[in-house]
């Protein structure tokens, strides 16, 4: 890997809590708070080279510790007491080595410091990404998206937006699963959508009680199911993996690379979720896509309701070679309206893909306005 450093020191960090509107409520199997959750809380890093070049990075912890024990609250926290002042005056991120966890925390800092890089050098983000495992990777010009679709009230209001997806040219479908809204639900879905992509995540809501469960979605031809079995759990994922057909897919329990290669070497799962955040950064990224490329495990960009900052850096990971499944990176109307930021991504509905962005730095830009109005709806979500 080649080390990242800018000509010109850091000068100044600022964050941006943040609360947006969702056009739609994603529920899932850790549960949601229905007022909090119809906003997406974020922090957003704006660093500052002291030769004027600036960076965006976000930080997709939420307001609750649900799916992460990261939250907005943490992350100011960390990032403000003991992360920013490591890095300020530097001319690279070497001074976090000294800090243990908040992955999340860590990626905002992160994609903001390389967002700045990339800019300074005249690069987009995801050359940049390329130039740090060497340079000569083939990087995509259009990235495979699909759809994630929240736990519905009802069969018939799941089959109407999996419809209105289809219409809109997602070619592959994801549907969030709970004990109790599992197997009927699928089987409903399956017999309306006989030919569709489809896949299912759990969020960690089950266990190995639940294999006889698992074994009768082998009939229901998954592309994979994401984290059945704890979030933090790799081994227990080892002993379902064998008994199903459809393959695993570790989201929560991935942390690094070295957990990527133990649960592929220990057959706990087939298939990767990278979610830069998870994994504390765009080397930690760079590393599990590697791991990934080299071995033919399947890889895919998962998403966290990112604003239009934090799926900029999300595209740039899903242009590279080794990302070969459908990420979870819907256009734009599928999370905000408006985004944040001033370039909107759209689905290219003839081959469910977004075209990756090849302007300088990350290649979206911040809306001052929007900012300034979900800051404000920050400070009155947080006094609540
Ligand atoms: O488990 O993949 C997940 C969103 C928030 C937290 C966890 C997950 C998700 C998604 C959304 O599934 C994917 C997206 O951003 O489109
Ligand atoms: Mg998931």
């Amino acid at each position: 890997m080649q080390k990242i450093e800018s000509q010109s020191p850091i000068q100044r960090v600022t964050l941006h809590p943040i609360a947006m509107p969702m056009v739609e409520v994603l529920i899932t199997s850790f549960g949601n708070d229905a007022e909090r959750d119809s906003l997406r809380a974020a922090v957003l890093v704006e660093l500052q080279l002291a030769n004027g070049t600036t960076g965006w990075g976000e930080v997709v912890a939420a307001w609750s510790p649900g799916y992460s024990y990261e939250t907005v609250g943490t992350a100011l926290h960390i990032l403000t007491d003991f992360f920013i002042p490591v890095v300020v005056g530097k001319r690279n991120l070497d001074g976090l080595r000294a800090y243990r966890g908040h992955p999340m925390a860590r990626m905002g800092l992160e994609a903001a410091f390389w967002a700045a890089v990339a800019e300074e050098r005249g690069l987009s983000l995801g050359d940049l990404l390329s130039f740090a495992v060497g340079g000569s990777v083939e990087r995509k010009k259009q990235v495979e998206v699909g759809v994630s679709i929240g736990i519905q009230p009802t069969y018939d209001q799941t089959l109407a937006i999996i419809d209105k997806r289809l219409k809109e040219g997602y070619r592959r479908i994801k549907l969030k699963i709970k004990p109790g809204w599992d197997i009927e639900m699928l089987r409903v879905v399956r017999s309306t959508f006989p030919d569709i992509l489809l896949m299912a995540d759990a969020n960690s809501a089950f266990s190995l009680s639940d294999i006889p469960l698992f074994k009768q979605m082998d009939s229901l031809n998954l592309m994979m199911i994401e984290q059945p079995l704890g979030h933090m759990d790799i081994y227990q994922h080892s002993k379902l993996q064998p008994q199903i057909g459809t393959p695993i897919c570790l989201d929560e329990s991935i942390h690094t690379v070295d957990d990527a290669r133990l649960a592929i070497e220990i057959g706990a799962g087939r298939i990767i979720n990278l979610k830069p955040g998870r994994v504390g950064g765009l080397v930690e990224s760079l590393r599990v896509h590697n791991f990934c490329h080299e071995n033919n495990v399947p890889l895919w960009i998962g998403g966290m309701l990112e604003t239009g900052i934090g799926r900029g850096a999300n595209l740039a990971m899903a242009s590279m070679p080794g990302v070969n499944l459908p990420s979870d990176l819907s256009a734009t109307n599928r999370y905000y309206d408006p985004d944040i930021t001033h370039e909107v991504f759209h689905l290219n509905p003839e081959n469910s893909t977004i075209n990756v962005l090849n302007t300088p730095g990350l290649g979206t830009h911040i809306h001052p306005e929007r900012l300034a109005q979900a800051k404000a709806q920050y400070q009155h979500m947080s006094r609540k």
